[in-house]
Parts: C-alpha cells; structure tokens; sequence
C-alpha cells in the first residue's frame, strides 16, 4: 500500500513553512503544481512551480473565485490509479495525477475575527479549497493531503521513512483531519450566516464542530481521553488566552478557569477591581475592591479553605502587588487582561503556576450558544447574558434596601449567577462571605453558606460570622418561606431574587416579619 509522491499541487493562504516543504519535495524531485500566490512565493524562492492555469487551459479568474475547479484538477485527485477506465480516462484527456494536496482555506474564520463586514467576510469562503480537499481525501487509496501547516514535517518524514512513498494508514489519518477541517470551516460559515440573520438566528438550523486545539493529558479523570477545541469566534476567554508560564492546563483548569473569567467580568473595570477564586467550577470567594490587592484579599477571605489550588481571575491586569499576595498560597491558574512585567517577574518563580493573560475581558453583553451533551443528542440554548439593573428591581417589602444594601445585592445576583443551582450568595460591603452552590434543595444551599461563613469567622478570629448584616441572593424563587428563613437565621438583612412563585405572597410576608428588605428581579440564573 505504499505510493510514491510524483506530482503535488499546492494552494495555500498561509504561506508559513511553505518554501522549506516545496525545497523538500523538490529535492525529492516531486514536481511542483500552485495556484496565482502560492506560484509565485515558491518561484521568488527560487523553486521550479507550474502553475494551475497552465494545467488547467483556462486563466484564474472571477477575482480568484475560479482557479482550480476544473477536470484537469479534479480529475487528478479523484482517479482511482487501478481502475482501467478511471486510467483510459486520464489517458484520453490528458490528465496527470496528483498525489499530494497541500492547502489551506482562505481565513474565514481570521476574517470574521477581526470583525470585518458582510461582503469581506463571503469573499472569504473558500470554495475550491474545500472541493479539492474533499476530493483528495475520498481518494486517500491513493492520494495524500495536508490542510495544516504542523503536518508539513510529518508528511516529510514519512516521506523520508518510505523512500518518497506513503503508506496507506498515513494516507487515511490525513483524510480523516481533512474532513474535519472541512467539516470546522462549514460549520463556521454556516454558523456566522445564522449570527448575519440576527432576529431570525435563534431558530436558524445550527451545525457544530471545533477546530482541534491541543489534546490534553486527561479528562475529567485520569481514565478519560480529552481534548480542547477552538469555535473560531476568536473572542477573548480561555481559548484564546496566552499562557506565559507553568506546565499544561488540564481540562479541569480549563473549565474552571473559564468559570473564572466569565465571571469576573461581570464587574466592568471601568468601576473597580474584581477578583473571582473558583473551585470545581463554583466560586469560593469573589469580591470588588479599590485595588486588585483588596480585591484578591477579601475573595481570599470569604473562604481560605477552598481557596487553595484555587483558580484566581481578576478584571484588570495582575500588578506586583496583588502577584505577590498570590503566590502567598498554592495556586493552580491566574487569568488576567494583562499582567505588568514586574508582576510576571514575580511569577516566574513559581514554576507550577500558570499565567494565562488576554488582551480584554469576555464581553458578558455577547450573544452565543452554549453547548451541553446528552445521551444520542445536544442541548443548544442562547448563553445567559441576562443583565438585571438597579431600575428592574420592584421593592416588594414594607422595608426599602439602602443604597449600600443595593450595591450588595445587585453584586451577590451577579454572583449567583455563576454558581451552579440551587445557588445561596450572601455578600457583605462588596465581598462574598457565603456561598452555597449545587444543592437539591435551596435550604440547604442557604444552611451552607451560612455554616460556611461560621467556620471562617472562627479562622478569622471574628466576633461572629460576616452574614449577620449582609445581603442574599437566591438564583431562582424562594418556593416556600423556609429558605428565605434560613437566609434571615444567618443574619441576612436583604434579599434579592426573581419572585414569580405561587407562594411569593407568603415569602414576601415572611420576610416583612423578619424585618427584611426584598426586591424582585423577575429574571431567573439556573445554571446546572
Ligand atoms: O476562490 S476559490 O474558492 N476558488 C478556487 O478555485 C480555489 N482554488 C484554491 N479559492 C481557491 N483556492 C484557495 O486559494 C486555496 O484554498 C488557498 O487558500 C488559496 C491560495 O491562493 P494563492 O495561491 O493565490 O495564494
């Protein structure tokens, strides 16, 4: 099943390693085949090309939009070389076979990127691309193709293993990459289409694939394979983060600190510093503060306990003072827009630490699908980018919030909002002291939090837990009274939550009781 590699056509938009794989093929004297700028790169460097218009009789034309579509191409990638009348064919018409395909697409997914208007971005589906791709691989019997530039040098050393030859289980992996960049590259389209359809995309048909990123050690656990994949929407987050320093993120830090980031910026810059610890992806300390430092110290402080080998996510660029704080404790991952030199100074020391830094924060405003498997199927649902304002808030109790009671709540909703349900926040002068996440029952979550402030006053060496005065937050209506109850037993003062339950009569009487302050904000955060 080895196949020597005689005549190769090369298509290429990014030009990277180009020059050094066609001196390769043509020290290997594999005759070179290009299209308009591919042509010319290999010749400026020196190498003997033929162009495909040569090939094909006809010049490239219509803006580029037809260059290689056509039987002299085609035909050449699709014969099958032992079938007599594919063979007679080729013979008749005068067609040369091709045995290497190396392309890669026009930057579809760059251009969206960048943010670039309609008509740009349909000059940038590459058409006879993919069609050559496609047909390259269905004919991986015979022919070998390349769509990534990191396969250059492992087509070259099977190709140095084989004497200029591939064999066919080589052949078949590449045509197995290939229809998944295909596959990546129409999803992407189809995808930005349906964005394009803006008061119509939620019920556009929607396809889903990912570009490979790197495949990671493990899942979840040791015993599950993983791997983490790119949506080619280039938006700032996790995906698209430089990681400066420490050894690979594993999947767990990957989902957490995404969990992080997506959190922290829900607290605009612009009115402060924030600062997110997560844990098995709920949030084990989140507090604002007049600096990074502060902010950093009272999320700390809202849970020590869980906070080591946390992963820390601040909303503005991790400075020297707030670097040095970090590195007090074990700690898996930092994510930050930015970091100062001196601060990765500082960080550089600890060699198990990971910085991973982005050029903005995730927009919390951004539209999107978030995408969750289930047994033969895939939920797909917009991403909860529900925003609640001081001006959505209905007072629903005798007793209205302070301003200071209001800035605490509204902090502690948008808290809950990332804290898997049933989610219990208290929050006390922009810090949380308390957080219950991912319980069945709501109770529980608020018995939690509340036992869980308790522990650390007592670390702390306080007179009594930061719940007793603070605000709480529940990310779905309170059923019953007894929740709501258990919030006041902890000292909670104010409350916020969506209302909207049978019994909010009941609740909101319950709580004009206790004394509480009660607003509404007719918006729900299940998060599962
Ligand atoms: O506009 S196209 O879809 N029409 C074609 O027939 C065609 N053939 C190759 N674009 C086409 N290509 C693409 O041109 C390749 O996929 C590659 O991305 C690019 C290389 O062009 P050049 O060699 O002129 O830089």
């Amino acid at each position: 099943d080895l196949h020597p590699v005689r005549r190769a056509l090369l298509s290429v938009s990014d030009k990277t390693g180009l020059i050094e794989l066609g001196k390769a093929l043509a020290e290997r004297g594999v005759e070179l085949l290009s299209t308009g700028g591919t042509a010319k790169a290999l010749r400026d460097a020196g190498l003997e090309v033929k162009d495909v218009s040569e090939v094909t009789g006809f010049p490239e034309m219509m803006d580029g939009r037809v260059k290689t579509l056509h039987p002299m191409v085609h035909g050449g990638l699709l014969a099958l070389r032992d079938n007599d009348t594919h063979v007679a064919a080729m013979n008749e018409h005068g067609i040369g076979a091709i045995d290497l395909l190396v392309v890669n697409l026009y930057p579809f997914e760059a251009t969206v990127a960048k943010g670039a208007g309609y008509d740009e971005c349909v000059e940038n589906i590459d058409i006879g691309g993919p069609a050559m791709i496609r047909a390259a691989s269905k004919n991986h019997a015979f022919v070998n193709v390349v769509v990534d530039v990191q396969d250059y040098d492992t087509l070259l050393a099977e190709l140095a293993a084989n004497d200029g030859q591939t064999s066919y289980a080589f052949r078949q992996k590449l045509a197995q990459t290939a229809y998944a960049r295909t596959a990546a590259y129409d999803t992407a389209v189809s995808n930005w289409m349906a964005d394009a359809l803006a008061a119509e995309a939620p019920r556009r048909r929607r396809a889903f694939a990912g570009e490979l990123k790197q495949t990671l050690r493990y899942g979840e656990n040791s015993h599950q394979t993983a791997a983490f994949y790119t949506d080619g929407s280039g938006r700032p987050g996790v995906a698209t983060a430089v990681q400066h320093q420490g050894k690979e993120l594993s999947y767990n830090n990957i989902n957490d600190t995404d969990a992080a980031f997506e959190l922290v910026a829900e607290f605009d810059p612009a009115e402060g510093a924030a600062c997110a610890i997560i844990k098995h992806a709920n949030p084990c300390g989140v507090a604002r503060g007049t600096t990074l430092l502060d902010a950093y110290k009272a999320a700390f402080d809202c849970d020590r306990t869980s906070a080591f080998g946390g992963i820390v996510a601040l909303n503005q660029p991790l400075d020297a003072e707030t670097a040095q704080e970090i590195t007090g404790i074990f700690t898996e991952v930092v994510i930050a827009p930015g970091a100062s030199d001196e601060a990765r100074a500082i960080f550089a020391a600890k060699k198990n630490l990971r910085l991973l830094t982005t050029e903005a924060l995730p927009d919390v405003s951004a539209g999107g699908k978030t995408v969750r498997q289930v047994a033969g199927g895939l939920l797909v649902q917009d991403k909860d980018n529900g925003f609640v304002g001081m001006d959505d808030l209905k007072v629903v109790t005798q007793k209205a919030p302070t301003e200071d009671q209001m800035r605490d709540l509204l902090f502690a909703w948008k808290v809950a909002k990332h804290v898997k349900s049933n989610a219990i926040v208290y929050v006390k002068d922009g810090a949380t002291v308390g957080v219950g996440a991912g319980q069945m029952s709501r109770v529980d979550s608020a018995l939690i939090a509340a036992k869980k402030a308790e522990r650390m006053a007592d670390a702390l060496g306080l007179q009594q837990p930061l719940t007793i005065g603070s605000a709480v937050a529940s990310d779905a209506f309170f059923p019953f009274p007894d929740g709501l109850m258990e919030a006041a037993q902890a000292g909670a003062t104010c409350v916020i939550q969506p209302g909207g339950s049978m019994r909010d009569d009941e609740v909101i009487a319950a709580a004009d009781e206790a004394g509480l302050a009660m607003v509404f904000t007719g918006m729900r955060h299940f998060r599962h």
